[in-house]
């Protein structure tokens, strides 16, 4: 079966009312309800990386994530902290967190060291540019294969820094630099991708432009699409989903497994 990796957002614009304890307790019931729905790995957030967003100061995004590890740690769950800031990944990883989830593939300083010195799993993704600047023109002379080379070269360099292959997966990156074209030729060419990398691959399309762009859909209203999208992945041999909507999302991968498989 492949895994379901469960989006939790610790932000105030995904929890509305804000206030920092609300904030922790509605996060905390939101895990909750994954775990019931079936989800293999919560994947926690302070910052958002999507199209245009800006930075968040180290200090709230250790306020936003700590709290969040601190209460989910003995939750049973295997805990993925999507971060790419070193001091945020050694405070997660020393509270108990199992995996880091990092955008930008470990390139900020000292997020190598952080990782090698510690057990935990990684997610090694692709971006082209940065997030508030990756969509102003993405452009690839072919998408496939320089993505694969960027995480073929990413892992070798991890690998030299002592990061063993065994405790990676890979990212292609859906929507960070990339137009809908390149998404959809990266959905269609996830096998070679993959095979080429030899490594599991994690797929992020839950909710993104790529299914606004097609359904014509607002974000809160892109579930459809986000399960055909999956499931479109998995069929290409994504061996990880990152989902909003674990309920959903595990009853689709049940259904496809059972009948494929
Ligand atoms: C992802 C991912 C992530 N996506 C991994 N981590 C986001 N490993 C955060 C849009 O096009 O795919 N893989 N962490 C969220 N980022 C985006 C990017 C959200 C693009 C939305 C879009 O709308």
């Amino acid at each position: 079966m492949p895994l379901v990796m469960g989006i939790l957002n610790v932000t105030p614009d995904s929890f509305s009312d804000g206030g920092q304890f609300n904030l922790l307790e509605a996060a905390v019931e939101r895990a909750e309800q994954m775990i019931a729905a079936g989800v293999d790995i919560i994947d926690i957030g302070g910052e958002s990386t999507r199209p245009g967003a800006k930075p968040l100061p180290l200090q709230q995004e250790l306020d936003r994530v700590m709290p969040v590890v601190y209460a989910l740690r003995d939750c049973g769950k295997p805990l993925s902290i999507d971060t790419y800031k070193p001091a945020v990944m050694r405070e997660a990883l020393a509270a108990g967190a199992d995996m880091i989830n990092d955008v930008k593939g470990l390139f900020e300083p000292g997020a190598v060291e952080a990782v090698a010195e510690s057990q935990c799993g990684l997610c090694v993704m692709h971006m082209q540019q940065n997030p508030e600047t990756m969509q102003v023109s993405p452009y690839y002379h072919d998408t496939v294969c320089e993505i694969t080379t960027f995480l073929q070269e990413r892992i070798a360099e991890l690998g030299k820094a002592g990061i063993e292959r065994k405790r990676m997966c890979i990212d292609p990156g859906f929507g960070f630099g990339k137009t809908l074209e390149h998404n959809l030729t990266i959905l269609r060419n996830l096998e070679s991708i993959q095979n080429a990398i030899g490594l599991p691959l994690l797929a992020g399309l839950s909710r993104k432009t790529m299914i606004g762009t097609i359904t014509g859909k607002s974000t809160n209203a892109r579930l459809a699409g986000s399960l055909a999208a999956a499931l479109v992945a998995v069929a290409n041999g994504a061996r990880i989903v990152r989902v909003h909507d674990v309920a959903e999302t595990v009853d689709a991968l049940k259904v496809w497994h059972i009948a494929m498989k």
